[in-house]
């Protein structure tokens, strides 16, 4: 309806006020365009979900990442060696039904791919366990993490 009138300029110098009324609208109109793009743009920018689901503590950045292999019945190496101060992502690779506990640092990963960042304040010898009762050769399950 009113479309029509605000093309017709020569319409509008006659009567101001129609004019007038035509402008709010084609305002109104603009900033509703206006906004409904302001609104789809933040859409587009939601941040992405974080990329390791499995770390409880994403706020902290890892220095290095060690990764802890369990097969039946042992972990990967009889000794893995870490830089006192740094931070680091343990990450758990796990064949079969076993558990990888650090108790002194906190540490109870018991899934495949399961991690948790920890920081190395402390430096000395720290037992790694199977946390999962697994069979026969869960008592022998047992490494150790030697940071200096
Ligand atoms: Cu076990």
């Amino acid at each position: 309806m009113y479309n029509d009138n605000c093309h017709n300029n020569n319409y509008y110098l006659r009567i101001g006020k129609g004019a007038l009324s035509c402008m709010k609208r084609m305002m109104a109109l603009f900033l509703t365009l206006a906004l409904a793009s302001a609104l789809s743009a933040c859409g587009n920018n939601e941040p992405s979900a974080a990329s390791d689901k499995n770390s409880g503590d994403k706020a902290v950045a890892a220095d290095e990442e060690l990764v802890i292999h369990a097969t039946n019945y042992k972990f990967d190496k009889e000794e893995y060696h870490l830089t006192k101060g740094k931070t680091v992502k343990i990450t758990f690779k796990s064949q079969g039904m076993h558990g990888l506990a650090i108790k002194e640092l906190g540490v109870n990963l018991k899934r495949n791919n399961a991690s948790k960042t920890v920081t190395l304040d402390k430096p000395g010898t720290y037992e790694i366990k199977c946390s999962i009762v697994c069979g026969s050769g869960h008592k022998d399950m047992v490494s150790k993490l030697i940071v200096s």
